[in-house]
């Protein structure tokens, strides 16, 4: 193997990566431009195998969007409405609670929600939230609102950052979902998202939330108009943040979809492209545990193949995704655990299932 990955001009990288040593920025753009997918592959998968083994962890979770109405309304997303619009919605607090109860019956152990940036619902009605999830169902994990929800939740509530958290984390508040990151580079928020939180803030947010013992993921929308370099820059703002606090748990690259969305000229993301983002994040974000393929955005049997590619984290049952399919994903709104074991296991790999902090809930062998 050793003379293949040299013939693919990847042998220095190959040596980095046996001996654990940091790539540079150059080296992850190098990664970046080669098409030897079975390379990048190869040099993924060391990292995956040294970090994860055969283990690849899937959860039992359901996602809940509180809210469409959004101010931001970036122009890759076909989830957020304004107030007025036809498709706009907002849930109850009642409304959340029933969500919840009508799953009870399934060992649900985390809530992944998230929503727009709504331009007039008080503090109090996400601590009320937060209670009410945690009134039906006591033991669930709740991960909930991006970094960039909390800088919203921060001015509503006139706290500082950190303040907003210990309130949020009364209220129930677990830890925080990786969404808003998109790509950190200003002339790509500037041209998508120009009224959304800079990069440097959701890193900043990101931070703060470590240092107030809460855990966070972190995302990277790729596969629109941000160039190789821009990516780079991306992942290396990431290393650089997990380096400072050590807060991250897992990278999710998030797979673009144009459909209903402003930037629908644009195409789909391929399956080249997938692997590749997840290879390379693997190899150079070497300080994050975990790698997830999101079934939702790349499908099943590429999240299957990706973990070859660096991936040990298939996310989970999810039920109910809304923001993808909105977008145009043509993947279901669910998947069973019983798929996803299956799998995992016909990849050669160990299905485990996990809470939200990695704690292993059963090894199915
Ligand atoms: O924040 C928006 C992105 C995110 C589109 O933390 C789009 O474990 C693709 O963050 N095409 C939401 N992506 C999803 C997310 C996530 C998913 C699974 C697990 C975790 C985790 C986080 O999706 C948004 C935004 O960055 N997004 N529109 C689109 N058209």
């Amino acid at each position: 193997m050793k003379s293949y990955i040299e013939k693919a001009g990847l042998g220095k990288i190959l040596e980095k990566v046996e001996s654990s040593e940091r790539l540079s920025v150059e080296e992850g753009l190098q990664l970046y431009k080669s098409n030897d997918i079975l390379a990048l592959g190869y040099l993924a998968n060391i990292v995956r195998n040294r970090l994860n083994g055969d283990n690849t962890y899937f959860i039992y979770n359901q996602h809940i969007n509180y809210s469409n109405i959004c101010t931001n309304l970036c122009k890759f997303c076909a989830f957020g409405k304004e107030k007025d619009a036809d498709k706009a919605y907002e849930m109850s607090v009642k409304d959340v609670q029933t969500k919840v109860r009508e799953r009870l019956d399934e060992p649900i152990s985390e809530i992944h929600m998230v929503g727009g940036i709504h331009p007039d619902l008080p503090f109090e009605y996400y601590l009320e939230v937060l209670r009410g999830i945690k009134e039906v169902r006591p033991e669930v994990h709740i991960q909930a609102f991006t970094c960039v929800e909390i800088a919203h939740l921060a001015q509503i509530s006139g706290k500082s950052v950190g303040d907003t958290y210990e309130v949020l984390k009364e209220a129930g508040l677990g830890s925080i979902p990786g969404g808003g990151a998109e790509v950190f580079a200003t002339r790509i928020r500037e041209l998508t998202c120009a009224d959304k939180l800079p990069g440097k803030d959701w890193i900043e947010i990101a931070k703060t939330a470590h240092r107030h013992g809460l855990n966070t993921n972190a995302t990277m929308l790729y596969g629109h108009i941000e160039t190789l370099e821009e990516r780079v820059e991306h992942l290396a703002a990431l290393r650089e943040a997990q380096d400072e606090t050590n807060g991250f748990l897992a990278f999710i690259p998030l797979a673009f979809h144009p459909q209903n969305t402003e930037m629908a000229n644009l195409s789909r993301t391929t399956g080249m492209d997938d692997l590749k983002n997840i290879a390379v994040s693997r190899l150079f974000l070497d300080n994050f545990p975990h790698i997830k393929a999101y079934w939702v955005m790349i499908g099943p049997k590429l999240a299957q193949v990706a973990l070859s590619f660096g991936a040990d984290d298939m996310d989970g049952t999810v039920k109910e995704e809304r923001i993808t399919h909105m977008a145009g994903a043509d993947t279901d709104q669910a998947i069973g655990s019983n798929t996803l074991v299956k799998l995992i296991k016909e990849a050669g790999r160990i299905p485990v299932e996990r809470d939200t902090l990695y704690k292993v809930m059963q090894v199915h062998q």
